[in-house]
């Protein structure tokens, strides 16, 4: 490898580190239901999470646990037909009071990965 070419690759890294995280267009949830946090009074047939920017469906994933991490959510979720590529969603088993883990894995349509979590409680 040339000089030039190890130079490149470094002022490339040194910038990935430098620049935020934000500095690339990522998908990243932009509000959900139920809400991050909130409180619901009754078990909800679905949960969904609407994101900023278009999802490539084949390898986004939405899973939610109970407090014990059981898994209550059917298969791994599913990118909405007719959402523009930003809904995600998945079917959730009855859910009994207690406290909930949603779990969220997706890549954008520019080729970026990101995860996270977020919890809701439904009420006893
Ligand atoms: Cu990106």
């Amino acid at each position: 490898m040339s000089t030039l070419a190890k130079r490149s690759i470094a002022v490339s890294l040194t910038l990935a580190l430098l620049l935020p995280s934000g500095a690339w267009a990522h998908a990243f949830p932009d509000r959900s239901r139920p809400q991050v946090g909130a409180t619901v009074k009754a078990s909800p047939h679905h949960v969904r999470i609407w994101f900023d920017a278009g999802l490539e469906a084949l390898f986004c994933s939405l899973i939610v646990k109970n407090a014990t991490g059981q898994v209550v959510s059917f298969g791994h979720g599913h990118v909405v037909r007719g959402s523009h590529d930003r809904l995600l969603e998945t079917t959730v088993k009855r859910l009994v009071p207690g406290k909930y883990r949603v779990y969220w894995s997706v890549i954008a349509l520019d080729g970026h990965h990101t995860a996270g979590h977020y919890m809701f409680r439904v009420r006893g």
